[in-house]
C-alpha cells in the first residue's frame, strides 16, 4: 500500500467505518477522490465504456427491460477496466477502496474485481433488489465488500444506491433472474425497507456482499457514472 494512501487513511474517521458497516451493512466514505483525481477517472471511463478495446467486456444489464433511448444501453457495463490500463489498480482509487475494505472486514482483504456501470440520461431502468452474494452463493468466506465510487454526483433521481440496513445478517434471500433466461437476479424484498444513500461525486458507498441494495432508474438531463 502506497505512504500517500495510507495518510490518506489517517486523516479519516476509519474506526467508526467498522462500526456503522458491521450494524447496518453499507456505509459511505466521503471524499475519497479530489476533483483532480475525479476528472482523471471520468476520462478512463469515458475510453473505456466507448472505445474499442472494451466491446468484448461491455454489455447492458438492464436489458431485460424494453430500450427508453435507443442510443444508449439501460445499464452500461464494461468489466475488468483494469485490464485494459496498466497498473490501474496501484492508483489512487483502487489503492483507497482497498484500505477501506481493510478497515470493516480485516487486513486480509484482497481485490477481486472491477467494473464500470452507468445510467444514461433518461435511460430510466431500475438496477432490481439484489444481493451480490446472491451471484457468489458457492464462495465459503462471506466477507465481501462491494465499493461504489460515484463519478458524478449520485441522487435519488439518476439512481444513487439505496440499501436495506442490516439485510446482511439475515439468510440470503429468495432470488430468480429478473427475466427468463437474463442473467440479472431480482430478490425478494419490498422497497419500502429501502433507505436511499446520495453521495457527491469522488465519495463512495460500500455495502456487504448480503446487502440487499437497488438503483432507481435515470430520469435526469445528466450521467450517472460509477466505478
Ligand atoms: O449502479 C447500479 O445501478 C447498481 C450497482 C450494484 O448493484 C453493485 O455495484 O452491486
Amino acid at each position: 500500500m502506497s505512504q500517500e494512501s495510507s495518510t490518506w487513511l489517517q486523516t479519516q474517521d476509519f474506526l467508526e467505518w467498522k462500526d456503522k458497516f458491521d450494524r447496518d451493512g453499507y456505509l459511505v466514505v466521503k471524499d475519497i477522490l479530489s476533483p483532480e483525481e475525479i476528472k482523471a477517472y471520468q476520462r478512463i471511463f469515458e475510453e473505456l465504456s466507448t472505445g474499442s478495446q472494451t466491446t468484448t467486456h461491455r454489455h447492458d444489464l438492464g436489458s431485460h427491460t424494453t430500450r427508453k433511448v435507443k442510443e444508449h444501453e439501460n445499464i452500461s457495463q464494461t468489466m475488468w477496466p483494469s485490464l485494459f490500463i496498466p497498473n490501474l489498480t496501484q492508483g489512487i482509487l483502487h489503492t483507497r477502496a482497498l484500505e477501506v475494505a481493510r478497515s470493516v472486514l480485516g487486513s486480509d482483504m484482497t481485490f477481486d474485481f472491477d467494473m464500470l456501470i452507468s445510467k444514461a440520461p433518461h435511460t430510466d431502468t431500475e438496477t432490481p433488489m439484489h444481493q451480490d452474494e446472491s451471484y457468489w452463493p458457492d464462495m465459503p468466506d462471506k466477507r465481501a465488500v462491494t465499493i461504489w465510487v460515484a463519478l458524478d454526483n449520485a441522487t435519488v433521481d439518476n439512481g444513487c444506491m439505496w440499501f436495506v440496513p442490516g439485510s446482511h445478517k439475515l439468510p440470503l434471500r429468495p432470488f430468480k433472474c429478473a427475466k427468463e433466461g437474463h442473467h440479472v437476479i431480482i430478490c425478494e424484498g419490498d422497497k419500502d425497507e429501502l433507505h436511499a444513500a446520495p453521495i457527491t461525486a469522488g465519495s463512495c458507498t460500500l455495502h456487504h456482499g448480503r446487502t440487499v441494495h437497488y438503483t432507481r432508474g435515470n430520469s435526469t438531463d445528466f450521467k450517472r457514472r460509477a466505478f
